[in-house]
């Protein structure tokens, strides 16, 4: 492998001669971001089968992170630095006239989840790597990611696939000998075998093949290399005979389609569950194989794997791994039972009821026979317990039940098979604890815990915002680079007048850089020397997007009628893409891009106020737009968020949060001081104590400001048909404001008063930015991944 410019060069040159049969002038660009991906890729191998050998041999305990999403991004910068690479690669680049920055462009997001629960587990996977951890991804190969988002002359959100295969993945290798044989539907056959064991045969099912991709995951400064692995649905050799076999193909081919993209509606329920099943089966059976390879059975397979679920997508991995003990290898229930439950655990993602999964009884009986006998007994033998252990208390009794009222709840599920539970934030964990599995503390109260989110510095720091990474080296030297936790020492120099002039300029730099893309993406010019405010994040009701935009609504309007009325000029900027179902969510972001073409077009105003919607929110938006905020609006009702982890990532990179007391604000407040954050609004008691009696329309009735907003919606102010946003002024006005905008709209108001205030003052403003990238290094998921590995998985690191 290649050590010096030269080298590479060297083999670049025979690479690209080798795959294309042509010099490196005559080769297109994609070709040569292929051969350097391939290159990368090797370079990376060698590390990966001795990772593989080394834990297979000292037989390490390994983690298997389990979930329907892994939202990666890009990985050729983050591979070549991670690999300690770069530099001989840039500038072995150079050397040939190639511009490294043309190369990284070319490459497709990975964008295999939906926002932050995705994104989570791809910062694990990147921390797991960098602390020599043996932890490895569990999903599917999606052949389409999340939707691409497109924004139509009108306003609208249009969706397009995202063909993020389309040149190939150079980061996979297809491993057909792993393949593992699915079975969806058909019947169970009891019987009993001569020693009175019954035996379960599954007759008449449909046999699918999951072939695994895997990709290597290399940490910073270590060659410690892990994997995840994507399944993808292909023909089985057993083939249906009273099945035509087109229709067959079609239905296999489905099964890998795409990303779920819808978290509001229960659409698709079907496909789903089908999808769940298909990578939580591959993924164990795998698992217990490799185990097999090494250990006479499976006595000791919680010795040797964890398996972390992400939420209650991949919990049928529960029966499921029952069903191979008891079937195939011929455990009694209570073995079975006791392996699988120190084998799993559960994080919980969420409190709001609709993303609570639940699957109709006869979708699963019909889909997965077996898996739904067992889980029927799952359920059973709870009941019993709960029964013994509180008689007569059947409210308890129903709260718990596994199945209730025709069907599956998975949560509950989740909870039952787990060893451990835990929320994503402080605040959520204990939410968790008194509301939603309140019984279940009762029951189990050694399994809760929480394990506060966190984010990769490396890629959201070190390699998004080289020139603050920079900064701050020369300012406390580079031990933060490998141990995060350095960065503190960056408090000792908060009040350097310099430094916070350093630090200005370092941000002016990011929202220059953000300007460009603003332009080149939506044809706005913004100004880079007006605050950069930004919310970014999926669009949904709880998240309050449409607060914000009621606040721009009324400064706006106020500009226009009150001459006195002056204000830091700022840029107001969006991201979001919205479920494809969910219609209201996507009248918002309509109402934003109204906001945007009125705002933007009007000479009294432009000079003051700006509104810009970012099209297509992913990794590679997000790497060039959260570090080039003056100001994170993270307002989500309180108790809605169960973290958030955009919040970190803009309080590392030297952003204000404007926030309200919900999920990881909480902990950044505490950790920054209230001095160098703003919070407004209801607490979570605040919320539940005002609910049952909340009247939205006293408070348009009482507050002209929210009044002359919402009326503007029906008006024709923003666009000419009066009924566009009939729905988003129904929703406060006769749905009663479920989220509670209008109660919390003076207080956001104040805060944003509150804000201005603070960044007129360039000096406080600048010190309270270096305190909170000072004490980021909490909201690092090194920092979270230590503690799941200690508390949870009990796995070490390897040396190599
Ligand atoms: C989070 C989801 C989610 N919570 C259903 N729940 C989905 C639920 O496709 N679906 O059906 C997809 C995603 N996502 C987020 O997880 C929370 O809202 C955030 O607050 C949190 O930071 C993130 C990571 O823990």
């Amino acid at each position: 492998m290649f050590k010096s410019k030269e080298e590479f060069i060297q083999e670049f040159e025979l690479r690209i001669a080798e795959m294309y049969g042509r010099s490196i002038e005559q080769s297109h660009h994609t070709e040569k971001y292929m051969a350097l991906g391939e290159m990368v890729r090797e370079y990376a191998s060698l590390n990966w089968k001795a990772s593989k050998e080394k834990v297979a041999k000292e037989e390490d305990k390994q983690m298997f992170y389990f979930s329907m999403e892994f939202l990666i991004g890009r990985l050729l910068t983050n591979n070549l630095m991670n690999l300690g690479i770069y530099n001989i690669v840039k500038e072995g680049l150079d050397e040939l006239g190639i511009d490294i920055n043309e190369l990284e462009d070319l490459e497709s997001d990975a964008g295999l989840g939906n926002g932050g629960l995705g994104r989570l587990a791809a910062c694990f996977l990147d921390s797991l790597a960098s602390l020599r951890l043996p932890g490895n991804g569990n999903c599917i190969r999606y052949q389409y990611g999340l939707f691409r988002q497109k924004i139509d002359r009108d306003g609208n959100q249009v969706e397009v696939p995202d063909q993020w295969l389309k040149l190939g993945n150079v980061w996979e290798v297809r491993k057909p000998k792993h393949a593992v044989d699915i079975k969806f539907g058909g019947h169970v056959n009891v019987s009993q075998d001569a020693q009175g064991h019954f035996v379960f045969d599954h007759v008449d099912a449909e046999h699918i093949t999951a072939v695994p991709y895997d990709m290597p995951i290399v940490g910073r400064g270590t060659n410690e290399t892990n994997t995840l692995r994507l399944w993808s649905a292909e023909a089985s050799d057993i083939i249906p005979s009273n099945k035509d076999f087109r229709k067959y193909l079609a239905e296999v081919q489905e099964i890998c389609l795409n990303v779920y993209p819808d978290d509001s509606t229960p659409e698709g329920k079907i496909l789903r569950l089908k999808q769940q099943y298909f990578f939580v089966c591959a993924g164990l059976n795998a698992i217990v194989r490799a185990h097999l390879r090494v250990y006479p059975n499976l006595d000791n397979l919680a010795d040797k794997v964890a398996i972390q679920l992400n939420d209650t997508h991949p919990v049928l991995a529960i029966p499921e791994l029952m069903r191979i003990l008891m079937d195939e290898h011929h455990y009694e229930w209570m073995d079975a039972w006791n392996i699988v439950v120190k084998v799993m655990a559960y994080t919980n993602h969420t409190i709001l009821q609709e993303a609570l999964e639940k699957w109709p009884v006869d979708y699963v009986r019909q889909l997965l026979p077996r898996i739904y006998m067992i889980i029927e007994e799952i359920n059973s033998r709870f009941q019993s317990k709960v029964g013994r252990e509180y008689p007569g208390d059947n409210d308890m009794a129903y709260r718990v039940a596994i199945i209730r009222d025709n069907q599956v709840h998975m949560a509950n599920l989740a909870v039952i098979g787990s060893h451990s539970i835990n929320g994503v934030a402080q605040i959520h964990s204990e939410i968790i604890k008194k509301d939603l599995f309140k019984d279940f503390v009762k029951i189990y109260p050694e399994r809760f815990n929480n394990k506060t989110n966190g984010i990769t510095q490396r890629r959201w720091l070190y390699y998004s915002n080289p020139q603050l990474t920079k900064l701050i080296e020369d300012t406390i030297g580079n031990k933060f680079l490998d141990n995060f936790d350095h960065i503190e020492d960056l408090m000792k120099h908060v009040d350097d007048v310099k430094l916070q002039q350093d630090f200005l300029n370092v941000k002016q730099e990011r929202k220059e850089i953000l300007a460009k893309v603003i332009l080149d993406k939506t044809g706005i010019e913004v100004n880079p020397n007006t605050i950069f405010d930004v919310q970014a994040k999926r669009l949904h009701a709880y998240k309050r997007q449409l607060l914000n935009a009621l606040h721009i609504i009324y400064q706006y309007q106020r500009l226009k009628s009150d001459p006195s009325y002056t204000i830091e000029p700022r840029t107001y900027i969006f991201a979001a893409k919205a479920a494809p179902a969910y219609v209201f969510a996507k009248k918002v972001i309509k109402l934003i891009n109204k906001l945007s073409s009125v705002i933007n077009n009007d000479p009294a105003v432009n000079d003051k106020l700006k509104v810009v919607f970012i099209p297509n929110y992913s990794v590679s938006i997000a790497e060039v737009l959260m570090n080039a905020a003056d100001v994170s609006e993270q307002i989500s009702t309180a108790g809605k968020e169960a973290s958030g982890t955009g919040n970190m990532k803009f309080m590392m990179n030297g952003a204000i949060t404007l926030g309200t007391l919900d999920g990881a604000n909480v902990e950044i407040d505490e950790l920054v001081g209230r001095e160098n954050d703003v919070i407004f609004g209801l607490t979570v008691d605040e919320v539940t104590a005002i609910k049952p009696t909340y009247q939205a329309r006293e408070y348009y009735e009482k507050d002209m400001r929210i009044k002359n907003a919402i009326d503007s919606l029906i008006d024709g102010t923003w666009i000419d048909n009066k009924e566009e946003f009939r729905i988003i002024y129904d929703e406060l006005l006769y749905r009663n404001d479920e989220y509670l905008l209008l109660a919390d709209f003076d207080a956001y108001v104040k805060a944003q008063e509150k804000i201005e205030e603070k960044y007129r003052n360039r000096s406080e403003w600048a010190k309270s930015c270096l305190i909170n990238i000072a004490k980021s290094n909490y909201f690092s998921s090194d920092r979270t991944i230590k503690q799941y590995a200690e508390d949870i998985w009990h796995i070490h690191s390897v040396k190599i």
